[in-house]
């Protein structure tokens, strides 16, 4: 038995790795440790070709970095630079889409169309847009437009903002940490990053949560919208998820990374009847394609896709030997996979001219041939089909349902168009409140230990929770979104769950989508007339990572949602900084950061802060020990 994740898919391919020698993520952590304690603390610093400096965590050794910098400047400038590359990420993903979505009203895309022109409209009418009278590319044409200013310097504050409550936004304007642009903060924070700019602690601290909240509230929410409006909204469906969904005798493809632009294009390919004959030509009864991480969440919420696993599996599926193709695109992608590949068949194809991986074969992608690329790769895949290796096929599980879909209007419509029966849910206890659990997996942590140990207390306890990224494949694996898990429920949540038909665990969608909870936070504490920080809302990340996952917790936090992180930020060297993200903040914007590495402790605390606001809102109260 192995002790590195709790699924019998990971486990089985983890044994065979260390008896044959295939070198994966768990094998290189153990040859990087102890891990250099500077960086553990963030206390090192190597922006400047004066340095690299450290400073002594003890106070014996050097208290400055040779430019003067403090412990405070040092951890609190590593920490926006951290957050800026996890929002600058999420961000250039919406551009990217954005790019996609205005070249498609030009007519100038081969694959795409506007899927939900419902969504376009509305999203119109938030920018200003005239939609009476005018055709579908017209609305989107401009509407291309004023987005794109929304990631430069002409706007003075990000439009979608004004989806949060008021009190929220008074806050900010307090605070000075308004969004301006996209690009703006991030670049800025480039700027205040270099030596002999912002030195002071506190104030790179608040250009960390603007910037957060540029992603939050601007390209990721952007991404989000996009993406539904190109693609479709999802709505909830059910398909299946783990290594039982590869097929032993069809061609299967695997699609990683973050952009659904790709992706859409090859479900479109993989229907093509030519393709499909080629593949049965070459003995394979078709073309199965399913996902890994956020490109997979894509398809998985939009169109039942199913999921073969989360970040710590993308090197452990090749292992099946049936993976004819894995097409990656960008994000959490290891490098590594292009040498687990080698040991088999499987061809790793990348597509993205800014994420180029050393080995694999790259086939630039360009939306203005989507279709014909899209094809081109699948064949890629039919064709590799004859060259599997007998003997090492093995797939060693049976796929387990889960429920996807649920997209903040689909929650609405389940709800019969208001918000009211959640609320109220909510006000007479029988939920004690949501918790988001997000983000990715780390090799630090038993793989989906944390996710699904931190949900089955939470759902127990009444707490409805919702999910994201990597944590909704930990949880779909496990078997908590299904129907059959509402039996884990406590006793009001599961009323909620049967009435509704919903699995108490629910799958918003991918890690851009988190700003599908910003809008949902906003909108029920709207309902309710508060702040989004009043609300019994909590969220949680307990095996991150990722900058990505940094700067989301972070935009939660900024907008008023306590987070409790499963993983140890690199902010210990400085106890200023350490006080403000935890303590400080709390004054500052209603929300702090929380680090438990137990999971046991996290799921309690997180229930209490859900009690405590109950508490503060003059609802009923559970006394959580
Ligand atoms: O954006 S949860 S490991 S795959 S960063 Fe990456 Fe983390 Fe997974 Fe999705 Ni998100
Ligand atoms: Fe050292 Fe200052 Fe340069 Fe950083 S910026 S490497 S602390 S001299």
């Amino acid at each position: 038995m192995n002790e590195k994740s709790i699924h019998k898919d990971a486990e089985h391919f983890i044994s065979i790795s260390e008896k044959e020698g295939i070198e994966t993520v768990w094998n290189r952590l153990k040859s990087q440790e102890p891990h250099c304690g500077y960086c553990e603390l963030g206390l090192s610093c190597r922006n400047c070709a004066m340095g690299p400096c450290r400073i002594d965590p003890f106070g014996d050794g050097p208290q400055k970095g040779v430019c003067g910098a403090s412990r405070d400047t040092i951890v609190a400038r590593n920490l926006l630079l951290t957050i800026s590359a996890g929002a600058a990420a999420h961000s250039d993903h919406g551009r990217d889409i954005l790019e996609t979505f205005y070249e498609t009203s030009n007519e100038k895309t081969s694959g795409y169309m506007i899927k939900d022109v419902e969504k376009l409209k509305k999203l119109a009418i938030e920018f200003g847009i005239n939609v009476n009278d005018r055709n579908d590319g017209d609305i989107a044409r401009e509407l291309g437009a004023k987005l794109m200013e929304e990631f430069g310097t002409k706007q003075k504050r990000l439009t979608l903002l004004d989806r949060s409550p008021k009190k929220r936004q008074e806050i900010w304007e307090r605070l000075n940490i308004v969004p301006r642009g996209i690009d703006r903060e991030n670049v800025e924070s480039l700027h205040r990053i270099h030596m002999g700019v912002d030195n002071d602690y506190l104030n790179l601290l608040l250009h960390s949560l603007r910037t957060s909240l540029s992603d939050g509230w601007g390209g990721s929410m952007i991404a989000t919208e996009l993406s539904d409006i190109l693609f479709g909204r999802p709505e909830p469906l059910v398909s299946s998820v783990n290594i039982g969904v590869l097929k032993e005798n069809e061609v299967n493809i695997a699609l990683h990374g973050h952009n659904p632009i790709l992706s859409d294009v090859i479900v479109q390919a993989a229907e093509d009847p030519e393709l499909i004959k080629i593949a049965k030509e070459k003995g394979a009864k078709g073309i199965n394609l399913v996902g890994i991480c956020c490109t997979g969440n894509e398809l998985l919420m939009r169109k039942g896709v199913p999921m073969v696993g989360n970040h710590l599996m993308q090197e452990l599926v090749i292992m099946s030997g049936v993976l004819d193709a894995m097409i990656v695109d960008y994000q959490c992608i290891m490098p590594s996979v292009v040498d687990v590949a080698k040991c088999f068949h499987t061809k790793i194809i990348s597509t993205f001219d800014k994420a180029k991986f050393e080995g694999a074969e790259h086939i630039s992608f360009d939306k203005s041939r989507g279709i014909e690329i899209g094809k081109k790769i699948v064949r890629l895949a039919v064709e590799n089909f004859e060259n599997r290796i007998p003997g090492k096929v093995d797939i060693p599980d049976k796929p387990v349902e889960m429920m996807a879909g649920f997209s903040v209007e689909s929650i609405l419509e389940l709800l019969g168009g208001s918000l009211d029966p959640l609320v109220d849910a909510i006000k007479i206890g029988k939920i004690r409140g949501v918790a988001a659990d997000v983000g990715c997996n780390n090799p630090k942590i038993k793989h989906d230990y944390g996710h699904t140990y931190i949900t089955k207390c939470l759902i127990e306890n009444d707490i409805l929770v919702l999910v994201t990224g990597c944590a909704a494949v930990a949880n779909g694996k496990i078997g908590y979104m299904n129907m059959d898990a509402v039996k884990y429920a406590g006793k009001g949540l599961k009323e909620v769950c049967e009435s509704l038909k919903i699995p108490p665990v629910l799958h918003v969608g991918s890690c851009v989508d988190n700003s599908r909870l910003l809008v949902l936070v906003s909108a029920i504490a709207n309902n309710l007339g508060v702040d989004i920080s009043d609300l019994p809302v909590v969220g949680t990340a307990p095996e991150w990572y990722s900058q990505k996952a940094v700067s989301i917790a972070t935009y939660f936090v900024a907008s008023g949602v306590d987070v409790v992180l499963g993983i140890p930020p690199a902010i210990f060297g400085s106890q200023k900084v350490v006080d403000v993200l935890t303590n400080g903040l709390k004054d500052l914007v209603k929300a702090t950061f929380s680090v438990e590495p137990s999971p046991d402790k996290a799921a309690r605390l997180i229930q209490k802060k859900i009690e405590d606001k109950r508490m503060l809102l003059g609802l009923s109260y559970r006394e959580i020990g």
